[in-house]
């Protein structure tokens, strides 16, 4: 593999552009090119035994479908973190393929979670396609199918990452992640028991827990914490000044999702909602309780929860007469100035480059 690479010293490519030479690659392009370097090292060269051959070539099938068509801010992060934390004459070719891996180690973990939570969400679409276990001959095979995308994150990390000083500590992270990610996905459902509604659940403390856990820390902290340990940074402290900020950047991002949920353009998010219809602890819903009638709220309980398309569209008409797109809009001004404070007060010394690129390419944002 003998692409040029971005921040390669021979190729004078930097994190900032500070030199006027361009990279030849950007990092989505070369993100992009590890994802077909890794197919053909999942499925050609870790396993060779030929009895597999059918076995890898669904894997190959489901890598294609699942892993790739995102947004990838997840994956890039790792990348673009690291170039934010290592000087230039450490990005060496090496360095920078890893972190491209770690990188598509959490697209793996995410793909791993999408296609689990489709089934138990019963999604229909998911980026802009059916969801996996909805396509003909896959239903519940979709289980194994994302099972083999969890195994594939360890056996990449081995693989290339095995003679790192920081090995053990990505091992940690991915676990531990995965665990907190499990427990609030747990705490989603059981929040949500189809039909049964009790708005009584349905808490802003409660929320808050439910998306820390099953959202903010894989998407925020993990990828940025990753990129840490890669360069080093192993102290609790300044692993606790990053958490302390993604995870409110996590909780943003989730309340997004809600929105769009309900008032997102499928066309444009690549999936139909379904909270509304699932009995979902949103934040429109938790919201819009706060501020209801109490005949508002005996109506909402007549149609929430339910699959029938009518009493879909009562729920959204009261979110709508509840003004909540305005609320919501407002709450999104709010937080992105709350979270600028929070990074001038607490990133310390880490780059405030770090969290603001990410946390550009979240706000406003329409996907
Ligand atoms: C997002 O919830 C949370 C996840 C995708 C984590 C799932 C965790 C598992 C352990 C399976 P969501 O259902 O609102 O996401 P989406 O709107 O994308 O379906
Ligand atoms: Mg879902
Ligand atoms: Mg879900
Ligand atoms: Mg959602």
């Amino acid at each position: 593999n003998n692409i040029s690479l971005a921040g390669d010293s021979t190729s004078n490519g930097t994190m900032n552009g500070t030199h006027s030479k361009k990279p030849l690659l950007s990092d989505p392009q070369l993100f992009e090119a590890q994802f077909d370097e890794l197919l053909t090292e999942m499925t050609e060269r870790d396993f060779t035994d030929p009895v597999l051959a059918d076995a890898l070539r669904r894997m190959r099938e489901v890598l294609v479908y699942n892993a790739p068509g995102g947004k990838r801010n997840r994956g890039l992060s790792v990348i673009g973190s690291l170039r934010e934390l290592l000087p230039a004459s450490k990005l060496t070719q090496d360095t920078v393929q890893r972190a491209l891996v770690v990188g598509w180690c959490i697209e793996l973990l995410q793909a791993f979670f999408l296609m689990s939570d489709d089934i138990m969400d019963s999604s229909v679409t998911r980026r802009g396609q059916p969801c996996w276990y909805k396509k003909d001959g896959i239903g519940m095979d979709a289980i194994n199918d994302a099972f083999l995308m969890e195994g594939l994150i360890y056996r990449l990390l081995r693989r290339h990452c095995r003679d790192q000083s920081y090995y053990v500590h990505l091992l940690e992270l991915f676990t531990e992640t995965s665990f907190q990610t499990e427990l609030g996905q747990t705490l989603d459902l059981i929040t949500a028991p189809p039909g049964q509604i009790d708005f009584n659940r349905f808490t802003m403390e409660r929320y808050k827990a439910i998306v820390k856990y099953k959202t903010a820390f894989y998407s925020f902290y993990l990828p940025v914490a990753a990129a840490m340990y890669m360069a080093g940074i192993t102290s609790d402290e300044e692993h606790n000044n990053a958490k302390y900020i993604l995870l409110e950047m996590g909780e943003f991002f989730q309340i997004q999702d809600d929105y769009l949920d309900c008032f997102g353009d499928p066309a444009v998010t690549g999936k139909i909602g379904t909270d509304i219809q699932d009995n979902k602890c949103s934040w429109l819903v938790v919201t819009a309780l706060e501020i209801m009638t109490a005949e508002q709220r005996a109506e909402l309980e007549t149609c929430y929860a339910r699959h029938d398309e009518a009493c879909i569209e009562k729920v959204k008409a009261l979110y709508n007469t509840l003004q909540m797109p305005t609320l919501y809009h407002k709450y999104e001004t709010e937080s992105y100035q709350r979270l600028q404070k929070l990074i001038a007060r607490h990133a310390q010394n880490l780059p405030h480059p770090i969290f603001l690129n990410f946390a550009d390419k979240i706000y406003k944002r329409d996907k």
